[in-house]
This record gives structure tokens, sequence and C-alpha cells, in this order.
């Protein structure tokens, strides 16, 4: 079936359904002119990819691209936040960061043998203690709390950041339509992380906080169980002082693994 085909079958889908709805619940003129509205505003304020997270649609497009039986961590959405070029760097925020410091580590392997991966790259992002991203926070240097770094020789990797906090979905028109039909409006605390690899499928997915807020109920409806890892506290005085550190600091620990590529269709080896 070639793209205008699987566009005009779309189109019937989606009429259908919206048809349906307004039989259903005998939708008004003023009605249709607020939703004409919503979705000017949604469009003004940049927002039609939250809306299509908030609405599923991304989480159903994520299920039906990536099989869930294969080995290897799992897949979740991108989301509308991240900014590709984020500096090469194993601390990702301010020394005096807000909030609490979160060194972030793991392994990366090959999902097939489970041998380490050295040269893997992580593209990592994530809000601040403030509940913000960078690019929607004034009081947040450029590219704070984004950054990329490589697995070392052991396919091993560390980085410093602080702990993520629940976040609320921005400010507009979205926003004001999940409070008006009385939904949640936060997503829990996540890292979202970018993985590549020479000779390995990349792979886009986010690391959720056991035990923490909104993990049943995010807004998006993203949190698989394979994805959430456990928040250490440490707070012996004297590894702190070795560390460098006068307050509380906390471990998370995570394992990715990825999936070898697929050879590409016309990539022969010429013999
Ligand atoms: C987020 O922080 C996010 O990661 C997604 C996918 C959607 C809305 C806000
Ligand atoms: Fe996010």
């Amino acid at each position: 079936m070639d793209a205008d085909e699987r566009l005009r079958l779309a189109v019937d889908r989606v009429s259908a359904a919206l048809r349906e709805t307004v039989e259903e619940l005998q939708v008004t003129e003023n009605e249709l002119r607020a939703a004409l509205g919503f979705l000017g505003e949604v469009g003004q304020a940049g927002q039609f990819p939250l809306l299509a997270d908030v609405l599923g649609v991304s989480v159903a497009v994520d299920e039906v691209t990536y099989d869930a039986r294969q080995p290897g961590t799992a897949s979740s959405v991108e989301g509308p936040f991240y900014r590709p070029g984020a500096p090469v760097r194993t601390q990702i925020c301010r020394d005096d960061e807000p909030g609490d410091v979160c060194f972030v580590s793991g392994r990366v392997t090959d999902a097939t043998t489970g041998a380490p991966l050295p040269g893997a790259l992580l593209d990592v992002w994530q809000a601040g203690a403030g509940g913000k991203y960078e690019h929607e926070d004034p009081e947040q240097p450029d590219y704070n709390l984004r950054g990329r770094l490589y697995s070392d020789d052991g396919g091993t990797y560390e980085l410093r950041t602080v702990v993520p906090p629940p976040y609320e979905i921005p400010q507009g028109p979205v926003n004001r339509l999940l409070a008006r039909i009385g939904r949640n409006r936060f997503r829990p605390a996540h890292f979202h992380v970018k993985l590549s690899c020479e000779g390995y499928e990349p792979r886009t997915t986010q690391l959720f906080l056991e035990g923490g807020a909104h993990l049943d109920d995010d807004t998006i409806g993203a949190v698989k169980p394979e994805l959430t890892g456990r928040l250490e506290k440490h707070d012996d005085p004297e590894q702190l002082s070795r560390g460098g550190l006068d307050r509380p600091f906390f471990t998370y620990v995570y394992d990715f693994a990825l999936v070898p590529a697929a050879p590409r269709e016309g990539a022969g080896d010429g013999s």
C-alpha cells in the first residue's frame, strides 16, 4: 500500500471516529467552534507534539514501531524536548545545580552476546529540580541538564546530574484541556536517553524512578516497569568528603543493551 493510500485510509478512519463522536454526544455548533479554536491555539503554542503525547498517540506509535519481544533495552517516546548538539561531558548540570546530586551509571552491552560496548554514545536530557527543562526556564544556562557521553572500554558510563522531579506538562492549551477534564497533568520523574553505537540499532528511551509519583498515571502513558530503576541515597559523612560533596547524594544504576543493526538492504559485501 503506498503512502497516499495509507493517508486516505487514515483520513477515513479519523473522520468516521469524529462523526461518531458528534452523533453520540450531539455536539453543538458552539462546541465545534470551541474545538477548532482550541486546535488553533495548540498550533500557535507549538504544542501539537505535546497534544499527540497526551492523547496517547505517541506511545501507540512507539508500540507499533518497536518490537517489544526484541531483546535489549525497551524503547520509550522521545517527547517534545530533545535538543540535538548537547555538549559532550560527564556532568550535565552546574556544580551548584538546585536539587539532589545524582550519579547515574551502568553498562552498555550487546543484547545478543552480553559483550560490553565501548564507545556507545548516550545523549541524555531531563528537567531541573524546579520542574522545567532548560529551554523553558530563563534561570537555566543553555543546554543545562543536557549532555552527551561515551561508554568506556568496559562499556561502563557514569554521569553527574540532579534527581529529576515529577514534571507538569507546560502551561498552555494542552495543560488547560487536561485541567478542565480533570485529568492528571504530570509525568513521573524521568531521564531521557538516546543511545547509539556503531553497528547497533539506536535506541531512544526514558528511565523512571522506583516508588516515584505518577508512575501509575503518567499523563502520556509511557512508563514501562523494565525502564524503572532505584535511587539509592548516600549520606555517610566519610563517603561525602571523599567525593568532595557537602550534602547527601543519590546514585541510580541502569544497564542498557543494544541490538545489532540489521544488515542494510543493498549494502552487500561485494562478493
Ligand atoms: C515530557 O517531559 C516528556 O518527556 C514527554 C514525552 C511529553 C511531555 C513532557
Ligand atoms: Fe521529558
